[in-house]
């Protein structure tokens, strides 16, 4: 609770004063939605839960009932302020398929950490909205609370659902942050946009792990991102040829949507790509100790797969890749300290091995 007590105002009033200072803190799109369960968080949620496609992410299932609908994770809810922030940047390359020799990392984790950079200018927005409106309750979350942002952002009209389950506008196309200020002001809602992928099935058809098992449902499970950041121990075998170079998150379900393509925004320098981090040299990342990944990773996305799960995932990379510029680098990976690294790392000299001949340290 925030104590003040400026003049009273109407909720239309407070809705547009509100969206006003959103975009002073910097925020790129804003939409409001009811806190009553979205129609697509109350059909799918629960069944998406249920089949099992949150994979080992307890967060998620354990909360279930609080993610389905924010009323039963703060009573007070009324309304859901629903924002969004650009994070695209220029790049020598803009697609993992472009970058050909390095390894991947995700586009929205070459800056800062957004937990970190949204979540400062959400509370500066809560802040200045509590100056405006006075005593109200309010909670601001950016990925970590138990809010299904998605859900509430498609409601407040900040996107459309893409087929790949991503919210899709058509400026900013999918390279977007979410936050939410959940609120117990009854403020007028917004209308969600219409659907934008019409018969196009580019991403289903593109993703190299095949983990749609559906149009908007997602099995993480099978998914890049799911396994290279989340996951802390070992990568099933039979996925792991998919996986390709990722080596932190996965693009390709977005790099392939039409309305990427002709986005017209970037995101601010915060979100700029930090030197090596835009297809990263494999080998120089196999070599990183764990001073060395703090060091390179302070303050980035990065650091939640941490040294054991990032070298893993080069451990892969290499694998896929058969570069014999990664020999040396790969017969480190086997003698590394941690046994996750040194698992999938002798899987990489297997596939090495098969590709070029003579096993690397044999
Ligand atoms: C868990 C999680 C993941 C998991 C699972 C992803 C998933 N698709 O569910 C993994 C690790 C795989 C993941 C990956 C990524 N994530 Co993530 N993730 C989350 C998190 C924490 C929860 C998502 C969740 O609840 N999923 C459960 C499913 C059921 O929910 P859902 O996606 O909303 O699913 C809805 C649709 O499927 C829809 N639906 C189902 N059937 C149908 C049918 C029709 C006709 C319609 C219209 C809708 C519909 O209803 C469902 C319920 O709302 C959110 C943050 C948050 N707190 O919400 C970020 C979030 C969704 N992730 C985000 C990002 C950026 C990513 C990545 C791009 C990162 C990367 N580059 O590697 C990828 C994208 C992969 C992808 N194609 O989704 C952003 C998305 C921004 C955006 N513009 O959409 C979020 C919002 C984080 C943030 N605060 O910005 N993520
Ligand atoms: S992020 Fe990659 S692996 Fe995950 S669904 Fe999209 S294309 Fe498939
Ligand atoms: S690639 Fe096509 S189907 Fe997939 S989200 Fe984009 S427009 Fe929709």
């Amino acid at each position: 609770m925030f104590a003040a007590c400026p003049a009273p105002m109407q909720p239309h009033a407070q809705a547009a004063r509100f969206k006003t200072l959103a975009r002073e803190c910097g925020f790129d799109l804003v939409g409001i939605a009811e806190a009553a369960a979205p129609s697509a968080l109350e059909r799918h949620f629960p069944a998406w839960i249920a089949a099992g496609h949150a994979a080992d992410m307890d967060y998620l299932a354990k909360r279930a009932h609080e993610r389905a609908d924010v009323r039963n994770a703060f009573p007070f809810a009324r309304s859901v302020v629903c924002l969004g922030v650009q994070y695209d940047a220029d790049a020598p390359y803009s697609t993992a398929a472009e970058a050909r020799d390095g390894g991947w990392i995700s586009r929205y984790a070459w800056g800062d950490d957004y937990h970190v950079v949204v979540k400062k200018r959400a509370e500066a927005l809560r802040r200045l909205m509590h100056e405006a409106a006075g005593d109200f309750e309010s909670r601001v979350f950016v990925d970590t609370g138990p809010v299904t942002e998605r859900a509430y952002a498609a409601a407040a009209g900040l996107g459309a659902w893409g087929k790949n389950t991503c919210l899709l506008h058509p400026e900013h196309g999918s390279w977007f942050f979410l936050a939410v200020v959940v609120t117990d002001l009854e403020l007028p809602p917004d209308a969600p946009l219409a659907d934008m992928c019409g018969s196009c099935t580019a991403c289903l058809e593109a993703c190299p792990t095949q983990a749609f098992v559906a149009p908007y449902v997602l099995d993480a499970r099978r998914c890049i991102s799911y396994l290279t950041i989340e996951t802390r121990w070992t990568v099933a075998e039979a996925l792991r040829e998919g996986m390709g170079r990722h080596v932190f998150g996965c693009d390709v379900c977005q790099d392939v949507c039409p309305w990427n393509r002709r986005r017209r925004h970037r995101g601010g320098e915060r979100f700029a790509p930090r030197p090596g981090l835009v297809a990263p040299d494999l080998a120089q990342l196999a070599a990183m100790d764990e001073d060395e990944f703090r060091r390179r990773f302070r303050q980035s996305p990065v650091r939640r797969a941490k040294r054991r799960g990032l070298l893993r995932n080069v451990a892969i990379a290499i694998g896929n890749a058969g570069d014999e510029r990664h020999r040396a680098a790969l017969l480190a990976l086997c003698a590394d300290e941690d046994p996750v690294v040194r698992e999938h790392a002798e899987w990489a000299r297997e596939r090495f091995t098969a590709r070029l001949g003579a096993e690397p340290g044999r």
